[in-house]
């Protein structure tokens, strides 16, 4: 395995999974050392001196704008299987539900984590992972909950635009008032539509607790289909619209519907994607009036592969980013 010392050719082994339709990248071998740190160092080791790592995973030529990243180290807290640290193509995440359920199935796949309920350590802190079957995870996501309600937003070309803030792992900007249909032939002015009201949140000083950031944006409308609750399309951080429900998004969801006294305790929700893919959501009652999520979403392992860095490759460290290839090392 390779310890990231100066001389050496990195290689970085991976498995693909997708969870309703999003795809993570799960690291399984390449980063002894990195393997090491818990969660939170590790988000500081990668985002101080080794995000090479992160964009040459993710990025193009070998990733593309909707890749997530998981790579596994060491739990802060001894009762978790695994810690996890998760990144996409412009960062890292807090948190990331699609994710935590494609890490459980690839885990699963491996033989290295078996059918039940398992914990894992996130840099926001613990989640349970029930592995059900060989596809089916139902997680247990950190406490969640709506921190503003009807914020309104002025929108360049478009006007204002009201919704809410929650927290549900990250970030979120929650609103119904999207005029357009929430379909795949929409995706382009969705896309654009979404960042044009981060941006306008960022310009206007709307943040979350303690001035973070509010880098998901996700719209809401009815669904079509009988067995849904409603339909979303997500923005995730870095451009790219989340293929999943996002398990993240569907848990602020779940904190705005408790927070209306929309959604009792144990009532179900299920939570329709753009792409029409699922997630079932309910809440147990947490303390501070914040609420405990519970999702269940499928994931599939769809391949397996080893990153190569040729020396002389211009772009071995993604398409966008300065590197460090040949001869890496701190
Ligand atoms: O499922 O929580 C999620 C997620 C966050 C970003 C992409 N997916």
């Amino acid at each position: 395995m390779h310890s990231l010392m100066r001389g050496e050719t990195p290689t970085f082994e991976y498995i693909d999974a997708h969870t309703a339709g999003e795809p993570t990248r799960v690291v399984i071998a390449g980063a002894t050392e990195l393997a090491m740190l818990t969660p939170k160092a590790l988000v500081e080791r990668l985002s101080n001196a080794d995000d090479w790592i992160r964009a040459s995973l993710i990025d193009e030529p070998r990733g593309h704008q909707a890749m997530v990243g998981a790579m596994l180290c060491q739990p802060a807290n001894a009762d978790c299987a695994a810690g996890v640290v998760f990144f996409n193509n412009t960062g890292y995440l807090g948190m990331c539900g699609h994710g935590a359920i494609g890490v459980a199935v690839v885990l699963g796949y491996l033989g290295k984590l078996v059918p039940g309920y398992h914990q894992l350590d996130t840099p926001v802190g613990t989640v349970g992972v029930n592995l059900i079957d060989s596809h089916q995870v139902e997680i247990k996501n950190v406490p969640s909950y709506r921190y503003r309600n009807d914020v309104t937003v002025r929108v360049d070309g478009i006007g204002e635009v009201t919704g809410d803030v929650a927290w549900g792992g990250n970030w979120f900007f929650l609103t119904q008032s999207c005029l357009l249909p929430l379909t795949t032939d929409n995706l382009a002015p969705l896309t654009d539509l979404s960042i044009r009201i981060q941006d306008a949140l960022a310009q206007q000083g709307v943040t979350g607790a303690n001035g973070a950031m509010i880098d998901h944006v996700e719209f809401f409308a009815p669904t079509e289909t009988e067995d849904a609750d409603c339909r979303n399309f997500v923005l995730c951080p870095g451009g790219a619209y989340d293929r999943s429900p996002c398990g993240t998004g569907t848990s602020a969801k779940l904190a705005c519907l408790a927070a209306e006294g929309m959604l009792a305790p144990g009532e179900i929700w299920v939570q329709e994607s753009i792409i029409g893919s699922r997630f079932v959501g309910t809440y147990e009652l947490g303390t501070d009036g914040m609420i405990l999520p519970t999702i269940r979403g499928s994931a599939y392992v769809c391949s397996e592969g080893r990153a190569v860095y040729q020396s002389d490759d211009p772009f071995a460290c993604g398409l966008f980013h300065p590197g460090r290839p040949a001869g890496t090392a701190q």
